[in-house]
């Protein structure tokens, strides 16, 4: 039967406080039968059982972004909704459903103001006095904890707390730690938006006294964020705030509203420093048992300061918060010797480690600093820079004790432990894994043990560097929202994960960072200097949302986006009318960290210019713009690129990988120079031994043109090369995640210079999106959006016997995958619902095609409509 699945709200699964007035309502598909399509939805929106909005039966095989179109609606509202669809043969089917909740849709129902510590009291303890503390966090201030004790006459029936922070916090109420985010609320253009949170907390109010509180760190508000030694820290503010409003609704129908104001007290407590980038110092005989629940005395507590009334644009969480999301245990813990434990995870993870002590005597230092690698057993950190990633503890004395830091987090594979009481047992130290909850639903998987690695290292990439922003590192001082290293990474993500509300959120703060002449910055957030991107890394605020609109339909974020897709072209044209990208590129990177084959930096801007271009007027037709201005210049600027950089014989200017993946992956050059051209560059690849020479930006283009251009060989080849540099190099030498560089580490030089060496960065795992385009060969087809459309391109070849990859479309699940069985290849194709596909069916003999019931079918091209097949054929 055809029935609809994985129902969502704004791109999430029920949404706990929203504040869309007009949110999108999407389900998946499936069903057991070939060729099933929906043919018709309803949906029907409730409150508290009564109808809002039926949308009556709705003749559409639409199945995604469906806009609620019934009457307003109400803050602080739970509807239910359900969606049923109808089948191919026009026979109702199934039924599912789901919910969502607004939060305060109204900027005038914020009654809560800003509190934080108040700057003129003394904290009422000496600050830290333990001598091998830096000058960077001896002065950091300890994290307040925030109080509010109430009483109710009766427990509600229904009780929300909206809540946020410059800065970071963690709610509390009643003795309890209130959900599961870390560093909430994440990290926005905080000077045009703060995210806040809702949390169901019905449970949790009682009758009689209630305590509601919070603990607040620096976080990316006032904390070390970035590099720059001018200004490493307080981009925003020199000391966090707390906002948060809880309402209770009780029986009778009256609500009571409790909200931060100048009756709350605070005082620091056990936690003696947090920072980002630094760690966390935690000293647990300042421990304040009792301190968030009723009945505590909290006498001696400070009055905060009202340091803000206007609660400032606050927009309701759009996507899923940080989480921890797995736990890892060590593959060893080694003892030193000298009081030191060296902790290996076998992983480069991002997060932080739960240590349980044993019988510490009290005041016992316990200090743990993290490294991705080691040299010569011992952490090498100088690639962190100034991060210094280490946590203190100073134990309270008692038989167990656990220490995790709550307002940090290190990129890290092994950790040292200096003083431990002891003996350390793999047992008491845990890794725990946080990141952007973003639902990982796609795989990859072959028989070739080193290309599962490089998917592994890239999912890792991924995971560790989706904390809020997608970052381009994890571990170092930097940790920033780079554009061309999202734009470069985001087919490949958007493959592995729905990322589709965190991508929509962060874009809001790439627009709100771009420059009123309409450049789009190479960060975001921007802190500091960077305001004008360069070429490939202000581009991401074109190619990003033009990437979701093709993965996921979503055309609301591409509307949003539009118009500061335009300015951004306006921009690079009214400074380059020769269409030649030369000024005003930024600081024009080029292809970053290529080896040895420097393309020309007006050579890859002007290509990016065409690009961004083309984009700009597709956009345009989407949303029913002119596109004719567009359409123009790309072809103008297309000439200009062949003019300039192109010779007659084919020959792109520079002769380098990059200078020819960007000529035909960006459909650059005349019909009869893509031939020469794309000799050339099979032949540099060939010429080198099978080796690469593209940075960042060449790189995603690499494996995608060569088997497009009919040298799948050559891609293959690259795929499975070991030697310096490949990917394979890196995992040869134990590499777990990606590397920053292709030589952050060769066996003739050792290590990268350390000012710029991450073994964490997802750019250079670019080629993901070819392991599921290429490889297992699932393509959409030109004009499709959202997978309505596909081709099917399963690639035989290198080293492999079989390959197969599944991901979540917003139509359902499709799976493409293959295998060599004697003489044969074996393909298995799965299509959801209303979805078509072009498969190309890897044979030397198209007569012989076999279906899964031995079948003849001609080939090699065949059409298919959704469901499950196998096919058969001579290899
Ligand atoms: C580095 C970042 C980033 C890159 C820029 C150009 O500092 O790590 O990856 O995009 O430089």
């Amino acid at each position: 039967m055809l029935t609809p699945y994985a129902l969502s709200c704004d791109g999430r699964t029920t949404p706990l406080g929203l504040d869309e007035r007009t949110p999108l309502l999407s389900w998946r598909l499936r069903s057991d039968r070939r060729g099933d399509a929906q043919t018709a939805y309803r949906i029907l929106v409730t409150e508290d059982g009564v109808r809002r909005w039926d949308s009556g039966r709705v003749e559409a095989g639409e199945n995604a972004q469906i806009r609620y179109d019934g009457p307003a609606l109400r803050s602080g509202t739970r509807y239910e909704w359900s969606v049923t669809v109808w089948n191919a043969d026009g026979a109702e089917a199934g039924t599912a459903d789901s919910w969502f909740e607004t939060a305060l849709l109204h900027p005038d129902e914020w009654a809560a103001v800003w509190i934080g510590r108040d700057p003129r009291i003394q904290p009422p303890f000496d600050p830290p006095v333990v001598d091998d503390l830096t000058d960077r966090v001896r002065h950091l201030a300890p994290p307040p904890h925030l109080r509010r004790a109430f009483q109710l006459a009766s427990p509600p029936v229904r009780a929300r707390l909206y809540a946020t922070a410059r800065g970071v916090y963690e709610p509390r109420l009643n003795g309890v730690r209130i959900g599961d985010r870390e560093l909430a609320p994440g990290w926005t253009e905080y000077r045009t938006r703060i995210l806040y949170q809702t949390y169901d907390v019905t449970d949790v109010v009682q009758a009689g006294e209630n305590v509601l509180g919070a603990v607040l760190a620096d976080g990316w508000w006032s904390g070390y964020v970035g590099f720059d030694s001018r200004h490493q820290a307080q981009h925003y503010g020199d000391a966090p705030q707390f906002l948060a409003q809880l309402v209770c609704e009780f029986a009778d129908g009256s609500t009571r509203t409790i909200t931060t104001d100048s009756e709350w007290v605070e005082r620091p407590g056990p936690i003696r420093y947090a920072d980002l980038l630094m760690g966390q110092h935690e000293d647990a005989a300042l421990a304040l048992p009792g301190w968030d629940s009723p009945g505590y005395d909290a006498h001696g507590w400070t009055p905060v300061q009202v340091v803000d009334t206007a609660p400032g644009p606050l927009v309701a969480e759009p996507d899923e918060p940080i989480r921890v999301t797995e736990e890892l245990h060590p593959v060893s813990v080694t003892a030193l010797g000298d009081g030191r434990h060296l902790v290996d995870f076998g992983q480069n993870m991002v997060g932080r480690i739960r240590l349980t002590i044993r019988d510490a005597k009290p005041g016992q230092r316990i200090r743990l600093r993290h490294a991705e690698v080691l040299t010569d057993g011992e952490l090498y950190t100088e690639n962190l820079r100034t991060a210094e990633a280490t946590d203190l503890y100073l134990a309270a004395g008692q038989p167990l004790e656990t220490f995790e830091p709550s307002f940090t987090f290190h990129g890290f594979r092994y950790v040292e432990v200096t003083g431990y009481p002891g003996t350390l047992a793999a047992r008491d130290v845990v890794g725990r894994v946080l990141h952007s909850d973003t639902p990982f639903t796609g795989s990859f998987e072959c028989d070739d043990e080193t290309v599962n690695r490089l998917y592994r290292n890239i999912r890792w990439g991924q995971r560790g560097n989706w904390v809020s922003v997608p970052t381009d590192c994890p571990q170092r001082d930097e940790r920033l929202g780079w554009l061309a290293d999202a734009q470069i990474f985001a087919p490949t993500a958007m493959r592995n994960a729905d990322v589709q509300a965190f991508f929509a959120r962060w874009l809001a703060d790439v627009r709100a960072a771009a420059t009123p002449e309409g450049a789009f910055p190479d960060i975001a957030p921007k802190v500091a200097m960077l305001t004008e991107g360069a070429p490939a890394w202000g581009d991401g605020g074109v190619i990003i949302p033009w990437l979701l609109y093709r993965a996921y339909g979503d055309t609301r974020t591409l509307e949003r986006s539009y118009d500061s897709m335009t300015a951004w072209i306006g921009h690079v044209h009214r400074h380059n009318p020769d269409l030649i990208w030369r000024h005003r590129v930024g600081n024009n990177y080029g292809d970053w960290l290529q080896v040895d084959a420097e393309t020309p930096r007006d050579l890859l801007a002007t290509a990016y210019f065409a690009q961004s271009t083309a984009l700009v007027a597709a956009a345009a037709r989407v949303l029913g713009r002119d596109p004719e201005p567009y359409d123009t210049l790309h072809a103008r600027i297309r000439a200009a690129f062949v003019d300039a950089f192109v010779e007659d014989d084919g020959r792109v200017i520079g002769d380098t990988q990059t200078g020819y993946l960007l000529a035909l992956g960006f459909d650059l050059l005349p019909p009869h120079l893509v031939k020469p051209a794309f000799a050339r560059l099979a032949a540099d690849v060939e010429k080198r031994d099978h080796h690469l020479t593209t940075g960042f930006v060449g790189v995603a283009l690499l494996c995608p043109v060569l088997a497009r251009h009919g040298r799948p060989d050559l891609a293959y080849a690259l795929l499975h090369q070991d030697t310096y540099p490949s990917w394979g190099y890196s995992i040869v030498h134990g590499a777990t995640t990606i590397w920053e560089r292709w030589d952050g580490w060769t066996a003739d030089r050792g290590f990268q210079a350390a000012q710029m060496n991450s073994f964490n960065h997802y750019s250079l795992g670019s080629v993901g999106d070819w392991l599921y385009g290429g490889v297992a060969g699932i393509e959409q087809a030109p004009d499709s959006v959202g997978y309505r459309a596909l081709v099917l391109r399963p690639t035989v070849g290198g080293r492999l016997t079989w390959a197969r990859a599944s991901q979540e479309t917003i139509r359902g699940r499709v799976a493409c995958g293959w295998r060599l069985d004697g003489d044969q290849v074996v393909v298995d194709v799965e299509l959801p619902p209303g979805t078509t596909a072009d498969l190309l069916v890897p044979t030397s003999d198209p007569t012989s095609i076999r279906d899964g019931n031995g079948e003849a079918v001609p080939g090699p091209e065949l059409r298919l409509t959704s469901g499950t097949y196998r096919f058969t054929a001579p290899r």
